[in-house]
Parts: structure tokens; C-alpha cells; sequence
């Protein structure tokens, strides 16, 4: 019965999934569809401009606006603001992606309105680590695209103004650290600081994933506060790990005590654990990098379930939640790895239309009422990363698969609108900020990367790009640096190939013995066919990271399935 069914599977999933071999990527297909991507954004970006502007975000469907600095990860929406009239969050949120796009007259159209009107001498209590990711992050990641003499922009008319913006933001957000833990509050009033009983619990994304836009405002303005700070909380953060070195997803920042001891890499804790790569790729402290390395492999010993992730109890590493949550769709742009987990979440997709919320992996089935979809960008994010990797034009047919989605489903006249059940593909009036900073500049940086080109970037977790620069460097860690710097490799190196081009498992191939050291790989034996696909768990060879042999999925593809 249950072959039967896995081959339904399959034989449908033929059908969906097209051959890549037969791609039809030449660069007029790339071009045409980088153009559909820039009307995607401009129908966006107009709509907000006429309808919403200068609030925080559009409604689509009203064409009218919503003050939604204050509502962000406020799920009860409590203390909103009487008197606060939106902070032109979503033109923030659109400085970079129009840098991206080469839009230099509106950018400094842009950049001339903020630094004429815009204050966060405003009585409204904001969520620190979204206004941090969308808001500081927005202002230096464009700051730095202004100063930067490639992007064409008129250099005399710009004199600072984001900077000036954000470190004002950045003095504001101080208060939240001043606790006995150094643990921040996870919510501020950006003109009177903590609120007087203001609640102590916070997430691992909350008080974890700061150090970039925050460490990158200290080495623009040479203030060290700001870098210290949020350092601080890191380190404590990461000493309340557990001995499986694992997290949880909530804690009480001012007993420094976990609450929710389970936790995944999805909701909550997903930037975390890509801070801590990016702070090492950022700053090249090797502190970052034995905190990520050591995160990482809790991460894929106790979540990780075949191409999926599951969560678990800190504590003892037991499986809680077997859930799909949208925002998980990150972890294989992370890995630039992981195609096997991204072809499930594209299996996801295609099974939906789009991504739903969350979905029911011990069942395979939707979650009762996490049915939407608010256009969140993290598929397409990995897509872009992955073809990067890869340059697979397969990445590049899954991207045109989320145009045409988003197109079909959620652009309305006003905009794009998110889709409050995929069931139904009823829309919802709201267009999420993260649409033009991160859906759409990923989805056309993957037919356009013209903008990477002889640069080197790191994207914070709301998209917007940060230069990584040998003056923000520390010493690398020995483990980054290639060994033909530093001495001539030996006989017994030169014979070492990597588990992909050797297409078999290093550690049946490699004598471990005698000082020699086993080389682990990430990596995979290549599937045994062109189009990534399998008919059979004969077909799939070996994982290189553990010998153990691979099985073909429900989706079709050769991973490390476990049994159920
Ligand atoms: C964005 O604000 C960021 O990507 C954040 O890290 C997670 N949630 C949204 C997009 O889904």
C-alpha cells in the first residue's frame, strides 16, 4: 500500500517538477524574467507610495495604509500608540532593493524625504528586534550603498543624513540592554526607553540576532556601544545553552531562566543561528564561528529528520513538534548545501501554490489555522543562494515558479496582498514590508545578480546588504584560511579529493589511520540522474557525511531519509 503510494507520489511529482536538462534558461528567458520580477516590485512600490506612504506599510486590497511599526511581533496588540502616524517603513525597507535595481533617482529621492522628515522622537512602543532588522538595519545597510562611489549615486547632495538617522534609532534602542543580565527587553518605546512593567520575556531571535546591524553601526559611527551591547547579550544567550548545546525559543531576560524549552530552527530562533555565521563572515571573529559550528551540529544531531527539521526539548534532545514553519525555508540558503531539504519545501510549495505557515509533518497535513501565507520571502532567499552555489538552472525554474505564484495568487490591483488561507487562496489587505526588501530583491537577484559582481556581501536577515570589509576583520580562524598561504601542501594532501568528486563516501575511501585525518563533508554523493531525481532507494548511493546509505523520498529525491 505504502509503495503504491510513494509511487503515485512520484509519477505526480514527474509531472510537476520539469526536467532540468530541458532547461529553458538562456539569458533572453533570465532577462525576461528579471523584468517581470522589476514590475513586480514597481507595482509594489508604486502602490505603496500613492496609497500608504509616508505610514508604515500598504493595504492592498483598501489601498490604504496601517501604522504597523508597533504591531510587529505584537501578537495581542497591546499599548498601541494613540498618537503615532508610521515611520515610512516600508520606503526604508525599499532603500537597497532600489540601489539593487539601479534606481538611483528614486533612491535619493528617498534618502532626501528621510532626512527631511523623518524622527523616532515618537511615543511608540517597538518590538527591538524587528525594528532592528527592518529599521537600523534598512538605514546603514543604505547608508553604506549611498557612500559607495560603484552605485553611481550623486555623492555631493548625500552628507550622512542615514547614519545620522540611525544612530539616532541606535541611542534609543540602548535602554533595552540596561538589565542585570544584559539580556535585552523585547520591547522599547522609542521616546520614553522601558516601559514601567514592561514584560521580561523575549525570544532567542529577540535578543540573538542583533549584532549585525547594531555591530556594523558601531563601525560606522566608532561608538563601541552599540557592538558591546548587543555582544553581550549574545554571550549571555549562548551560555544558557544546554549541554546538548541547544536552545530554547523564550526566556525572562531579567533571570536570564528559559521558558519554552522547546525549540527548531523556524519561528523565533531562525536568525539566530544565521547571526552567528554571518557575524563570523562579518567580523571574522572566530568566537562566531566555534558558536555557529557548535550550534550547527546540535541543530542537525537533534531537529534534523531526513531533508526535514523537527523540533526538540533542549534538555534531552527528544522530538516535540513535527512541524513545517514557513520561515525554516532559510536553513538551506544557509547551508548552500541542503538541496534536498529546499526540494521539499519547493514540493511544499507546489503542493499549496504557495508556502503555508505551517504544516503537519507527522500527518502531512496543514495546521488547523496557520493556513497563510504573508509573502514571506525565505524560498525564494534559499533559491537564490542555492543557484548561486550551484548554478543549477533548476533554481532558476523554481524562482520563475514563485513569480508566476505570486503573480497569480496574491497581486491585486493595489499591490500584492498575503494569502490568509492556502486552502481557498482567500488574500488578506496587508503587504509586509519584507516583500520589497527581501521577496522580491532575492527573487531578482536570482535572474540579475549584476549587482554582486566583484563584491562581496553579506544579506541581513531582512535582506538588506552589508559590504564585509577587511577593516571590520578580525584575525580569521586557521580553519578559514586555505593552505597554500601558509605552507606547500604535503604528498598525502595532494591526494585527498572531496567526497563530491571522488562520488564516494570519504570515510570508505579514506585510510583514517596514522595521524591522517578523516575529511567530513557536507556535501553528497551527486544523484545518479542529470534531473536530480530518483525512482528507487538503489539509485541513491551513499551520504558522504556518514556512510549510511540514502533512500529516494516521498518527493522523488536521494537523501537520508529515517523511517517514521
Ligand atoms: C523577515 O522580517 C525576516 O526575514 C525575519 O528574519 C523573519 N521574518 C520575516 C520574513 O518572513
Amino acid at each position: 500500500m505504502l509503495v503504491y503510494r510513494f509511487r503515485i507520489w512520484v509519477l505526480l511529482l514527474l509531472v510537476i517538477f520539469p526536467d532540468p536538462s530541458l532547461s529553458h534558461f538562456d539569458s533572453a528567458k533570465k532577462m525576461q524574467m528579471r523584468e517581470k520580477v522589476r514590475k513586480m516590485f514597481y507595482h509594489a512600490y508604486e502602490n505603496y507610495m500613492t496609497h500608504a506612504f509616508p505610514h508604515d506599510e500598504l493595504k492592498p486590497l483598501s489601498r490604504s495604509f496601517t501604522d504597523s511599526l508597533s504591531e510587529l511581533g505584537n501578537l495581542k496588540l497591546e499599548h498601541l500608540p494613540q498618537d503615532y502616524n508610521g515611520t515610512a517603513l516600508t520606503l526604508i525597507e525599499s532603500l537597497s532593493s532600489l540601489v539593487i535595481l539601479g534606481n538611483c533617482t528614486e533612491f535619493e529621492r528617498a534618502v532626501l524625504w528621510l532626512s527631511e522628515n523623518l524622527t523616532f522622537d515618537v511615543d511608540a512602543r517597538v518590538n527591538l528586534f524587528e525594528c532592528n532588522i527592518r529599521v537600523l538595519g534598512g538605514l546603514v545597510s543604505a547608508h553604506i550603498l549611498a557612500t559607495d562611489s560603484t552605485n553611481r549615486l550623486v555623492q555631493g547632495s548625500y552628507k550622512n543624513q542615514l547614519l545620522v538617522l540611525a544612530e539616532d534609532l541606535g541611542r534609543r534602542f540602548l535602554p533595552a540592554f540596561d538589565t542585570p543580565t544584559g539580556l535585552p527587553y523585547a520591547w522599547i518605546n522609542l521616546k520614553y526607553g522601558v516601559m514601567k512593567n514592561e514584560t521580561t520575556e523575549t525570544s532567542t531571535s529577540g535578543c540573538g540576532s542583533l549584532i549585525l546591524e547594531m555591530g556594523a553601526l558601531s563601525r560606522l559611527t566608532g561608538d563601541p556601544r552599540y557592538e558591546s551591547a548587543a555582544l553581550r547579550a549574545l554571550r549571555k544567550l549562548w551560555s544558557m545553552r544546554s549541554s546538548l548545546n541547544l536552545l530554547g525559543t523564550t526566556l525572562d531576560m531579567e533571570t536570564g531562566e528559559w521558558i519554552e524549552h522547546s525549540s527548531g530552527i523556524g519561528a523565533g530562533v531562525d536568525s539566530f543561528y544565521e547571526y552567528l555565521f554571518k557575524a563570523h563572515i562579518l567580523f571574522g571573529k572566530e568566537d562566531f564561528w566555534r558558536m555557529f559550528h557548535s550550534a550547527y551540529l546540535a541543530v542537525q544531531k537533534y531537529f534534523r529528520h531526513g531533508p526535514w527539521y523537527h523540533e526538540a526539548d533542549m534538555r534531552t534532545g527528544k522530538a516535540t513538534y513535527w512541524q513545517l514553519t514557513s520561515l525554516q525555508a532559510f536553513w538551506p540558503g544557509l547551508q548552500a548545501t541542503a538541496n534536498t531539504s529546499h526540494r521539499e519545501f519547493v514540493y511544499v510549495w507546489k503542493k499549496f501554490g504557495v508556502l503555508p505557515e505551517r504544516y503537519l509533518l507527522d500527518h502531512q497535513m496543514l495546521h488547523p489555522t496557520e493556513k497563510y501565507y504573508p509573502l514571506r520571502p525565505e524560498l525564494a532567499e534559499s533559491t537564490f543562494y542555492l543557484y548561486q552555489a550551484t548554478k543549477d538552472p533548476w533554481y532558476m525554474e523554481v524562482g520563475e515558479t514563485i513569480v508566476n505564484s505570486l503573480n497569480s495568487y496574491t497581486k491585486v490591483e493595489g499591490g500584492f496582498a498575503s494569502i490568509r488561507d492556502v486552502t481557498t487562496m482567500q488574500t488578506e489587505d496587508h503587504m509586509h514590508s519584507f516583500f520589497l526588501a527581501e521577496t522580491c530583491k532575492y527573487l531578482y537577484l536570482l535572474f540579475d545578480d549584476s549587482f554582486l559582481v566583484d563584491r562581496n556581501y553579506i544579506f541581513t536577515t531582512e535582506g538588506h546588504p552589508l559590504p564585509v570589509l577587511s577593516a571590520w576583520q578580525e584575525r580569521l580562524p586557521e580553519i578559514y584560511i586555505p593552505s597554500n598561504w601558509t605552507y606547500v601542501k604535503d604528498e598525502k594532501q595532494t591526494k585527498r579529493s572531496s567526497a563530491m568528486s571522488l562520488q564516494v563516501c570519504p570515510a570508505l575511501s579514506l585510510n583514517a589511520g596514522h595521524g591522517e585525518q578523516l575529511v567530513e563533508s557536507a556535501c553528497h554523493v551527486p544523484d545518479a540522474r542529470s534531473d536530480h531525481k530518483c525512482f528507487s532507494d538503489e539509485e541513491c548511493g551513499v551520504d558522504s557525511a556518514s556512510c549510511r546509505r540514502r533512500s529516494c523520498s516521498m518527493a522523488g529525491y536521494c537523501g537520508l531519509w529515517l523511517v517514521v
